[in-house]
C-alpha cells in the first residue's frame, strides 16, 4: 500500500503508551470494517500497543458520538476515532445524521477534551464510499494517525 499519497505529511509519530479508541458505525459495514482495519494498521505502524487500542460498535453513524463520549467518560482513551459511512438515499435522512454527527464531534472535542477525529463519510454513492474504504485510498490509515498526532498533543499539553 502506497502510503505517500496522504494529503497531510505525519512526521514522528510514536504511539507506545497512547490509548486509542475506535468507535464503529455497524451500518454499512463492509466500508466502517475496513476502514477500521485501516485505523488499526495505522496504530501497529506507529508503536500503539495492541492492548492500548480500545474498540466499540455502535448500531449507526448517530450512535458513534455516545459511543466516544462512553470511552472518555470512563477514562479509556487518550484519542478517539468515529467511524461511520452516510450513504445519501431518497430522504432527508442523510443531511439531518451528517448534520448531527458532524456537530456532535465538533462538541465532543472541545467539550471533553480529549481529541474526537470525524473518520465518517458523508457520500453521495456507493461509489464514493468504496473509493474511500478500501486500499491505499483508506482513510482510516490517515484517521489513524490524526488519533496519534492529536493524541501526543495532549498528553503534551498535561504534562
Ligand atoms: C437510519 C439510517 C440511515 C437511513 N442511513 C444510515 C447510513 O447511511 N449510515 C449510518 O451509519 N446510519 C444510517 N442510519 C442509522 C442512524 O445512524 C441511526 O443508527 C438511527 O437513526 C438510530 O438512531
Amino acid at each position: 500500500m502506497n502510503r505517500n499519497k496522504t494529503s497531510v505529511l505525519f512526521e514522528g509519530l510514536e504511539g507506545k503508551g497512547l490509548r486509542i479508541g475506535i468507535v464503529k458505525s455497524r451500518w454499512n459495514s463492509k466500508y466502517t470494517d475496513s476502514i477500521a482495519q485501516g485505523v488499526l494498521q495505522a496504530c501497529h505502524d506507529h508503536g500503539v500497543e495492541a492492548e492500548d487500542v480500545v474498540e466499540l460498535d455502535v448500531p449507526g453513524a448517530y450512535e458513534v458520538m455516545y459511543g466516544a463520549k462512553h470511552l472518555i467518560d470512563t477514562d479509556q482513551v487518550d484519542a478517539v476515532v468515529c467511524i461511520g459511512v452516510l450513504i445519501k438515499g431518497a430522504t432527508m435522512h442523510f443531511e439531518y445524521i451528517s448534520e448531527a454527527v458532524s456537530q456532535g464531534i465538533k462538541d465532543l472535542n472541545i467539550i471533553t477534551g480529549v481529541p474526537v477525529v470525524f473518520g465518517v463519510l458523508t457520500c453521495l454513492d456507493e461509489k464514493q464510499a468504496n473509493v474511500r474504504s478500501f486500499g491505499e485510498h483508506n482513510h482510516g490509515y490517515p484517521w489513524g494517525q490524526t488519533a496519534i498526532e492529536m493524541a501526543m498533543l495532549k498528553k503534551k499539553n498535561s504534562l
